[in-house]
């Protein structure tokens, strides 16, 4: 890919934080939303080290809010969401596959209960609000769907916790995971979880205005000197080594939640209709051919790809690759694959043609490690 910059336009949303992610020395970006992610700042590999020790901040603005809100926000929560949000609560997170009529995913999204009559979709890379637009166009629902001036700083890593307790307070420690509770900055009531696309711990902040954006960043990192803060971002070893799946690389509207092994945040067995139950029904019944796992690859350090390197075994299609880093604390190339039933036992070997050559790869669960 050539180095050249990005053309800016209107399409390319800023976020509130795009001043401050360029002042701590962004050195990649990636599109996400129509937005940019910050993809790197110092490498892989410091970043990776750096926010499994210490705490990092995170501009993940790119995490949309698609709102449902009104008497149907609920109804319509419930068709487009493959997990069983008949019983939400206000103050949960739940994460919640979306799928077609096919069961093939759209999106995979944090949802959160805001209300009984409110609810925010923390989107993945996808145009979900498109699709929740056109059901509840469609259905004849009671409901507006809008993407409000809502994005998330994360918080991550080890130190997370004792850095925003400085900031908001004691009461940071009583968020369970999946949980939030309501803040207060700058008189402005701020929703604040226990989540993020880390395993490493922490927490997310969802900034309800933009323009308190840069006095939020600066309020943080105020008091981030003693837990090492660093700007960081979503880190592609961090994420494979905990089995956190990215929607467009791991996963695309090819693929569905059987096939990635993400049964248990479908409801199957439940009353609860959703759009592509009757498809993942059938899926189930029959056996899904072809599953997600992981690999451990030998030789030489992978680099990202972005291309989905083909796995051949004895002449016959074995599956794809869909994301590789090697992993320093592994000291192993890791990768998950899309693997044909057949070669996806554990303890299975493959051969893969990755750009850098061929490698001899054994297959094993999801997660590596955590
Ligand atoms: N936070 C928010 N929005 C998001 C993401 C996020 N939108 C896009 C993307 N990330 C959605 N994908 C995921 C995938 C996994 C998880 C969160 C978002 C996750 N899963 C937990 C785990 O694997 O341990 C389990 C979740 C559960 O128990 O329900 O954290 O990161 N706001």
């Amino acid at each position: 890919m050539s180095g050249a910059p990005i053309f800016p336009s209107r399409r390319l949303r800023p976020s509130p934080f795009t001043e401050r992610v360029s002042q701590e020395g962004v050195s990649g970006y990636t599109v996400y939303n129509h937005m940019l992610l910050p993809s790197v700042f110092r490498s892989l590999e410091e970043d990776y080290h750096h926010l499994k020790k210490y705490a990092q901040i995170w501009d993940v603005s790119v995490e949309r809010q698609v709102q449902l809100e009104g008497p149907d926000a609920h109804k319509l929560a419930t068709l487009m969401s493959a997990r069983d949000l008949s019983n939400a609560e206000p103050g949960r997170c739940y994460y919640a596959p979306v799928v077609d009529g096919k069961g093939g995913m759209l999106n995979d999204p944090v949802a959160l209960c805001i209300a009984p009559d409110k609810f925010w979709f923390s989107i993945a890379d996808s145009d979900l609000l498109f699709w929740a637009a056109g059901l509840a166009e469609g259905y004849g629902m009671d409901v507006e769907v809008s993407e409000p001036d809502v994005s998330p700083l994360a918080i991550q890593g080890p130190m997370a916790e004792d850095l925003l307790v400085k900031v908001f307070g004691e009461d940071i420690r009583s968020i369970r995971f999946f949980r939030f509770k309501w803040f207060e900055f700058k008189g402005v009531q701020m929703a604040i979880a226990r989540s993020g696309w880390s395993k490493q711990g922490g927490f997310e902040i969802y900034l309800p205005d933009t323009k308190l954006g840069t006095e939020l960043w600066d309020a943080i990192t105020a008091e981030g000197e003693p837990f090492n803060l660093r700007a960081g971002c979503p880190n592609l070893i961090e994420r494979i080594e905990g089995g956190l799946f990215s929607f467009g690389n791991d996963m695309t509207r090819s693929e569905t939640p059987l096939e990635m092994g993400l049964d248990k945040y479908c409801s199957l067995d439940s009353d609860h209709q959703y759009i592509g139950k009757d498809a993942l029904l059938r899926q189930r019944d029959e056996g899904v051919k072809r599953k997600i796992k992981g690999l451990i690859m030998d030789g030489e350090k992978v680099s990202p790809l972005s291309i989905p390197w083909q796995i051949s075994e004895a002449g016959h299609n074995a599956g794809f690759v869909t994301s590789a880093a090697y992993s320093p604390d592994m000291q192993a190339n890791i990768a998950f694959a899309m693997l044909n039933t057949e070669f996806s036992e554990n303890g299975q070997e493959l051969t893969i043609q990755s750009t850098i050559g061929t490698h001899k790869a054994v297959v094993c669960d999801i997660p590596f490690a955590v």
